[in-house]
């Protein structure tokens, strides 16, 4: 049994790890600032589905499952409260899931912008420099994104984080390096995940911090085992243009009547995952920890890719909604091509959730179920990559 803090443990992912590795037995303790409530506020959009407050929450963990899960309302970005939090409950597993993670959130103004890289920067390090001051042997868990390695795929499988690079000497001599893949991210959240990446690689190398990092693709799906077991523990849903991600949103655009968005020509090619798996690898990756003074273990944490527009096809046939090809507000490829290494969670013994096994009727049902409490005027992306860029106008198919 593990002593795990989950840090970012009230959101999408974060709040079905901290209940599933409870149901595991390990001791789980949650902080979290709450400040993607707050930001739903701001926004004026809200969880699909109707979440618990943090406290109802917990209590009705205990009431389900007989086992404790704590909650602090800690700001990971001051240094003062996290370090204190983390001299109190000396974890052995800290699990940081506490960043902004929407890439139009940090595209949308100079606010956004600048509100991202100070909160997703100062959480991580200061997660690092807590963990050093502090003397913990703590495993640090991250949650990346498969996006650092950016989406200008020509066939090569992108490796897990590394990439062995040969380069010829004067003398004809071939030095060989094995080095973090060269990071491409298409957004300003994007570019932190980078960032972190480089502060890994440092306090593994000079604190011998023991660190895995997790390259997850797009999460699809809302509920997992534990949290269907009670409607208080229900996951967020997020369907608006800012924090909503792409299958979801088509799900609950069909479920609300509304035509599929499919940005640009629906090119793009992206990696996913449900949650469901999500929360498997999470407790993988608890479960083998790195040995102290091993470089970062980097795992890409996805299942399969699937093109875009692909995907809206897919669910139109399901459902019957109409497709809709919008501007795309992103400076992003139009087509590109995606083949991802995944082997480290197999050889774990990850047995993937795929799209036509399907948990897309469940995720279905749930908007359906939740629809009334949609805002139709949120489901537009507006927040442009670029100045000159203008929202998405909607043509028909
Ligand atoms: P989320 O926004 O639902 O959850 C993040 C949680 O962290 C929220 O509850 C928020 O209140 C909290 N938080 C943010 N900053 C904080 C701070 N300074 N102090 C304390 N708490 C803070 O996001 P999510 O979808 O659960 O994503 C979790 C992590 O997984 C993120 O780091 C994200 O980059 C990564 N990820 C998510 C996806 C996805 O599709 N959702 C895919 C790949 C990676
Ligand atoms: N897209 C549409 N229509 C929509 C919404 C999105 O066509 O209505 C397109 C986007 O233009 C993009 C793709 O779908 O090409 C994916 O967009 P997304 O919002 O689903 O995903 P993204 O912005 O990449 O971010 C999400 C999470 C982020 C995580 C990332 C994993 O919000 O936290 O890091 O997925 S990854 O994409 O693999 O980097």
């Amino acid at each position: 049994m593990n002593n795990i803090l989950v840090l970012g443990g009230d959101g999408f992912c974060g709040w079905p790890t901290a209940l599933h590795l409870s149901a595991q037995g390990h001791r789980v303790t949650i902080a979290d600032n709450l400040s993607r409530r707050d930001i739903d506020v701001a926004l004026g959009a809200d969880s699909l589905t109707p979440i618990a407050s943090a406290e109802e929450r917990v209590a009705a963990w205990k009431e389900v499952s007989g086992k404790d899960i704590a909650f602090h309302k800690v700001d990971v970005s001051d240094f003062d409260a996290l370090h204190a939090l983390l001299a109190e409950l000396r974890p052995d597993t800290i699990i940081q899931f506490a960043e902004q993670r929407a890439a139009p959130y940090s595209m949308k103004d100079a606010a956004g912008k600048i509100y991202t890289v100070n909160n997703n920067i100062n959480a991580t390090h200061n997660l690092l420099v807590a963990t050093t001051e502090l003397g913990l042997d703590a495993h640090i868990v991250h949650l990346g994104t498969m996006g650092v390695y950016g989406y200008d795929g020509d066939g090569l499988e992108i490796p897990e984080g590394y990439l062995d690079v040969y380069v010829p000497g004067d003398n004809r001599e071939i030095f060989k390096r094995s080095i973090l893949y060269p990071t491409n991210p298409g957004s300003v959240y994007h570019m932190t995940k980078s960032m972190d990446q480089l502060l890994f690689q440092f306090y593994a190398k000079n604190d011998k911090l023991r660190i895995t990092d997790l390259h997850q693709g797009i999460v699809w799906g809302t509920q997992t085992e534990e949290t269907r077991m009670d409607e208080r523990l229900v996951n967020r849903f997020d369907y608006d243009g800012d924090y909503g991600t792409v299958l979801n949103r088509f799900l609950m655009q069909a479920a609300v009547g509304h035509p599929l968005t499919v940005h640009g020509t629906g090119g793009q090619t992206r990696a996913f995952i449900n949650i469901q798996d999500t929360v498997q690898c999470v407790a993988l990756a608890v479960a083998n920890p790195p040995e102290a003074g091993s470089r970062v273990e980097i795992r890409n944490q996805m299942t399969e890719t699937h093109r875009v527009r692909d995907l809206a096809h897919m669910v139109a046939r399901v459902t019957g909604a109409t497709v809709a090809m919008v501007d795309n507000p992103r400076n992003e490829a139009a087509e590109n091509d995606l083949r991802v290494s995944n082997r480290s969670f197999i050889d774990l013994g990850l047995d993937p959730i795929t799209l036509e096994q399907g948990l897309l009727g469940e995720t279905l049902e749930i908007s359906r179920k939740y629809a009334d409490r949609c805002r139709m005027d949120m489901i537009p992306c507006l927040s442009t990559w670029t100045q000159n860029q203008r929202p998405g106008v909607v043509t028909a198919e």
